[in-house]
């Protein structure tokens, strides 16, 4: 028996200001959808007996009608080869309250989809197979709770475990996202007779036991990301047989830091046009530049400075006063309040409203402030 994990596929994410030039949409929206449907198409290669997703298959509780059309498509493609596909919500897609009505419920009246909502544990038969699933719930104790029910069961050849969650203890987890709104469990709260534990949440795939793994995100959704290979887990359960792999997606690219202390300019310059030579077209790119003065960092030309890095999709630079390793520096950003407002609209839900527009209404007014700035 051989099915999928994936996990964390965040459909309807878009960040930064650049456009898909084929259809004006997002570029790092459009990213995403490309690394799903790559997903998919290995999937229908691999043919296997079912798909687990564990959990955020949306970025958010209110996808757009785009994200929600995008995703039953891919997975009909699934569905239709016969591959049932079995997904239960992550913290990014359970609505914090009932009245929201939840996605999910849309997305199992695709044939063959099986979907888990209900803040509690659940199980599903298929063929041989106990599925155990869990998603989402709000509320630390009570998700635990209902982890502690799950229990294997013997009428069935294998059980598998399903989760959303954080876990305790695992190191790599103090880079977590934070967010407020996570579960979190220990692996000894969970029960040991399980052929195979699938999780979602964490974003980079990593083994978690024996039999437990993190499948990651299939995309890089921040700097945290870089160099970590994403994709989805193809398991085999008897013997066990957990195979990562791969999915090719857009370079992101964190330079090594330039350390400005005691040098000019023209010295900090040639530095970071050193630094231009690794950069790949089209990645997402960051800089940073540690031990900067103020009065350093006002002498660089930011204009060529933006010029030398126009083949990435996104450059950022981000200067310190101190060591970028220390939390506690102010790091201010080379993106105008006109990237700011771009972002921030990129990120924000408009619905019925043209963000193009926006962004250019916004634009307009920005350079009316700043003339009457000078004035
Ligand atoms: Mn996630």
């Amino acid at each position: 028996m051989r099915f999928v994990h994936i996990a964390d596929t965040h459909i309807g994410y878009s960040a930064y200001t650049a456009m898909d030039p084929e259809t004006g949409r997002n570029q790092r929206e459009v990213d995403i959808e490309n690394a799903f449907r790559q997903a998919v198409d290995r999937i229908l290669e691999i043919r296997p007996d079912f798909v687990i997703h564990a959990g955020d298959l949306f970025h958010t509780v209110r996808p757009s009608n785009r994200a929600i059309g995008f995703a039953m498509e891919e997975i009909a493609r699934i569905t239709d080869a016969g591959i049932p596909f079995i997904v239960i919500a992550g913290n990014h897609s359970a609505p914090r309250m009932r009245e929201t009505g939840s996605v999910f419920r849309i997305i199992s009246k695709v044939p063959g989809v099986r979907a888990f909502y209900r803040e509690r544990y659940e199980t599903l038969e298929i063929g041989d197979t106990m599925l155990h699933l869990l998603p989402h719930v709000h509320g630390g104790e009570r998700f635990k709770e209902q982890a502690g029910l799950m229990r294997p069961s013997d009428r069935h050849r294998y059980n598998i475990a399903v989760l959303h969650s954080g876990v305790e203890g695992l190191k790599a987890f103090k880079y977590s996202t934070g967010e407020a709104n996570e579960d979190l469990i220990g692996m000894g709260e969970l029960h040991e007779g399980f052929d195979y534990i699938a999780f979602g949440h964490y974003h980079e795939f990593t083994k978690l036991g024996e039999r437990a793994y993190y499948s990651g995100a299939t995309e890089r959704l921040s700097f945290n990301d870089v160099g970590q290979s994403k994709g989805f887990i193809v398991v085999d359960v008897c013997p066990l047989k957990v195979e990562f792999q791969s999915l090719n997606i857009r370079p992101m690219m964190d330079l090594p830091p330039i350390d400005a202390k005691g040098k000019r300019a023209p010295e900090i310059m040639e530095d970071i046009v050193d630094r231009t030579e690794q950069i790949v077209d089209g990645a997402i790119v960051r800089l940073r530049i540690n031990r900067i003065e103020r009065a350093q960092y006002l002498s660089l030309d930011s204009r060529r400075i933006k010029g030398l890095f126009s083949g990435a999709l996104h450059f950022e630079m981000q200067v310190s006063q101190g060591e970028s390793t220390s939390p506690d520096i102010e790091t201010i950003s080379l993106s105008s309040m006109e990237q700011d407002f771009a972002d921030f609209l990129n990120k924000a839900s408009v619905e019925g409203l043209d963000k193009k527009r926006l962004i250019s209404m916004g634009r307009e007014y920005l350079a009316r402030a700043a003339e009457g700035g000078q004035k």
